[in-house]
This record gives C-alpha cells, structure tokens and sequence, in this order.
C-alpha cells in the first residue's frame, strides 16, 4: 500500500501550479509610457498608445521557450486599466489607441488561447487613481472589476494580488473577492499577501530578485504570511512544520524594472544570472514568475527575446539526459514491487520509490556502470504525500567503497516538487543519496544527474 501523507498536503490547483514551473509576467500599462514605474494614477489616459501591439508576439515568445502560462498586469497601482471596463474612465477606453475601442486583456487572453496557454491577471488591490481606495465603496468597485474580468474573458488561471500598498484592505474585502473567485473561476489559483492570506495558493517569498531559500518548505504559518514585515525569512524558507500549505512564487524581473525603460535595454540580467535565478527558484521548490516587459510598441523587445531562447535552451540541454537512468540502484529499505528503487530514473510521472513504513532514513545507490561526469543534480518528492524527508547528502565514487561529498549537496533539508543543484563537474561511476532524517518514510519521485549545457553569448 502507498505511505499515508504526513503534515498539510497540497490541493489540486497547487498541484498543477507546480508542474508549470515557469510563469511569465507581463508588466504593461500607463507606466509604459510615461517611464514610470509607480504612477500616481494621474496620467492621462491619452498617453496610452502603443503602435503595434500583438499579443501573439508575447506568446510566441513563451512558446518557443517552453512556457505554458502567463499574468497579465490589467491594473497596476497607478489605477490604469487595460481592458474598457464599464466601472470608471481611467481606462483604454479614453486612449487613443484603436480610437478607445481597444482591449489588452482580450488580446493577451486570445493569444493565450489559441497558443494553449494559461491565462492570468493581476488586478493591482492598490489604487492612487481611484480616491475610494481602502473604503467600502472601493471594495465594491474591486469586486465589480473582478467579475468583470473573471466572467468575460474565458478561464483565468491565477490571480495575483500584490500585498505591495495594500494595508488598507481588510481580510473582510479579500473574503468578498476571494467568494467570487472560488465560484467564477474554480481553478484560479490566488497568489495571496498580508490580508488575503488565508486565500493563498502560492506565497511570496520575501524579494524580488529571485532567489527562494535554502531549505524552502512548501509549508508556512498564515500569520507569517499575514505579518510580512516581520517574517521575510519565514516567507523565504518556509515553515518546516507550518501548518498551511502555500508554497512560494518568485516574481523577478529580466530587466531591472517591473516595467519597459529604453535605457534598460542594455541592462537585461544576463544568461548567468538568470540560470543562477533558475536554480534558486525553481530548483527551490518554487515556481519563477519571470517578467518580460512589453514596450511602447507593445512588443516584448529583441534583448529580452534573445535571452530567453537562450535560457531555455539550457535548461531544454542541461535536463535532456538522465545520465543515471539505467544505472543499477540498490537501497537499504525498499517498500516493495510497486515502489521500486528504478521508479526514480524511469521518466514516469506516476511512479516513484519509497521506503517501508518505519524508515524515516535510506541509502540509495546508483551504480552507473561506467563513468560519468556531471555537474547538476535534481531530486524530486512526491508533493501529494506532503514534505517527508527533511535531511539528505549526497557523495560520488569511482570504485563504490571510497566516498567523497559533494559540499554543495551536503547537509540539505527539504526536497518538495523540485530541488536542483549545480557544482564543478565529478567524474564518477557511482552516485549515493542519502536520506538522513525524515517526517515519515520516504518517497522520492525522481533522482537525476545531468552534466549542463551553457551558451555563452554574453
Ligand atoms: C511586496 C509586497 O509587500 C508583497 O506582499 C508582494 O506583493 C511583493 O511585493 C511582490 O513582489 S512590496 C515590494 C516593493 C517588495
């Protein structure tokens, strides 16, 4: 029989969340065009006029990089809106762009569709235009635009309500807002701040420059979430024993504003930092939420296209090649048949290796048959039977008897969806993970080595 979950599980929406990985972000608004980055919502909406806005270049971009969904800024703090809602005037609708009969968030969901991409929207909570900001008057006004969009526009698949500015809402609003997700859109996840944590699928993780703790529990006390100020680090590292499952979602920009700036267009990180960002996020336990700002063209620019191919090329290269698959494996506590220790390197999403019921601890290892060299490593539990180990090493050998550590994988904590870890290139023929402490015995869906794939074209 399979090992019962131990501690909070996650729910169906986290799952899928997950196995996303990448998420791109889309920064593009009133602030496009005045250069901004925090408008104080007194703009005039005849500034908004992108000249070949194609939303299909957008996804385009996403597709050939693998990405399979995106968020959309229909409203940022400056209280702008992308879409011609029927609830105020500070909207395209006053722009001259397509003469006011224009639509961001319906061409950005249209492209999403039809390149079978999911759709996302971040409807800024914090408003400077709108002079009802923190009243009851604005609760309903928010409420209004969000069905509005949630009702109009085909699934939407996460909305994210930044905690940056929004003090003033109570958990009173966000329980409005968040009844009506639940029951317009039954699979939008909520990436949830301060007042609306109690409705978070996915947390932030305490910056905005990419990088997820070491360890990274998927599990959090709300009230850390809550009380943010005072909990970065609870927010970065997670909770161990936390009793809320909401793992972290790390927005971070390719450039270094949220928003497009020409004069950032020789500033977009470069591939080194990003693949670094790439490790410390999704080889966290997080998902990346990677921001491509379009420009006053409402185009994503040729800098930040080109990086993001490269980028996904490495990844693609680096995680093609399993070099332990086929590798003989031996371990000290096999559960049995169903569970068996090749289940780790088999490729299968359903399959994975456990220990018996009372081994909280294991050694696993992989014989290679012949030698190899590589420079990564990825492990991966079974997320729907909660965080179960929570210590782990691994070491490498040529003959099987002498053992050197890796000090990069020595003394590791928490595993979740995904834990990746890059090092200078071994050579060996034998590779050992060892499962020191555990909440529950093991499950451990996938052991990977790989040796990367870098470009180097800046
Ligand atoms: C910060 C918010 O406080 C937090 O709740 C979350 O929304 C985060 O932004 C997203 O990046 S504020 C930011 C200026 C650090």
């Amino acid at each position: 029989t399979a090992p019962s979950p131990v501690g909070p599980v996650p729910n169906a929406r986290q799952i899928e969340w997950y196995h996303r990985e990448m998420i791109a972000f889309f920064h593009f608004g009133m602030n496009t065009f005045t250069n901004d980055n925090e408008g104080d919502g007194t703009a005039s909406p005849q500034l908004f006029n992108p000249t070949a806005l194609d939303c299909n270049q957008w996804t385009g971009v996403l597709k050939s990089a693998g990405i399979t969904s995106a968020i959309l800024v229909a409203k940022h703090a400056d209280g702008f809106c992308n879409w011609p809602t029927a609830h105020t005037n500070y909207s395209v609708k006053n722009s001259p762009w397509k003469d006011g009969k224009g639509d961001v968030v319906r061409e950005f969901t249209d492209a999403c569709k039809s390149a079978g991409i999911k759709a996302g929207i971040y409807l800024g909570p914090h408003d400077r235009h709108d002079s009802r900001y923190g009243t009851d008057d604005y609760n309903n006004y928010y409420a209004d635009q969000l069905s509005e969009l949630l009702r109009n526009y085909g699934p939407i698949w996460e909305i994210w309500w930044d905690g940056a500015g929004a003090d003033k809402l109570t958990t009173a609003y966000y329980t409005r807002w968040a009844d009506s997700v639940r029951r317009l859109q039954p699979n939008c996840v909520v990436f949830g701040t301060k007042n609306s944590n109690a409705f978070a699928d996915c947390r932030w993780m305490g910056n905005e420059s990419g990088i997820s703790g070491d360890p990274c529990w998927s599990t959090i006390n709300l009230s850390s979430i809550k009380n943010e100020s005072d909990n970065i680090s609870a927010l970065n590292h997670g909770e161990i024993n936390g009793t809320a499952y909401v793992p972290a979602e790390v927005d971070v920009s390719i450039r270094p504003s949220w928003f497009y700036h020409s004069e950032e267009d020789t500033r977009v990180k470069s591939l080194a930092t990003l693949w670094d960002i790439y490790f410390n996020s999704v080889g966290h336990n997080s998902v990346l939420l990677l921001n491509y700002p379009p420009n006053k063209e409402g185009l994503i620019s040729s800098a930040d296209v080109k990086k993001s191919d490269s980028l996904s090329a490495m990844i693609r290269g680096t995680f093609k090649t399993n070099l332990a698959s086929g590798a003989t494996i031996k371990t000290l506590h096999p559960r049995g048949e169903n569970y068996k220790p090749s289940n780790m390197v088999d490729n299968l999403e359903q399959t994975y290796y456990a220990t018996t019921d009372n081994a909280k601890t294991d050694t696993i290892v992989f014989n290679l048959g012949t030698a190899k060299t590589f420079d990564v490593l990825m492990l991966q539990e079974v997320i729907e039977l909660g965080h179960r180990t929570t210590g782990w090493s691994v070491e490498y050998s040529k003959n099987g008897k002498n053992w050197t550590p890796i000090p990069e994988a020595t003394g590791k904590q928490s595993i979740g969806y995904k834990w990746l870890v890059k090092f200078k290139p071994v050579t060996a023929s034998y590779v050992r993970l060892r499962i020191t402490e555990g909440k529950a015995c093991a499950a451990i869906h996938t052991f990977g080595i790989y040796k990367q794939r870098m470009l180097e074209h800046d």
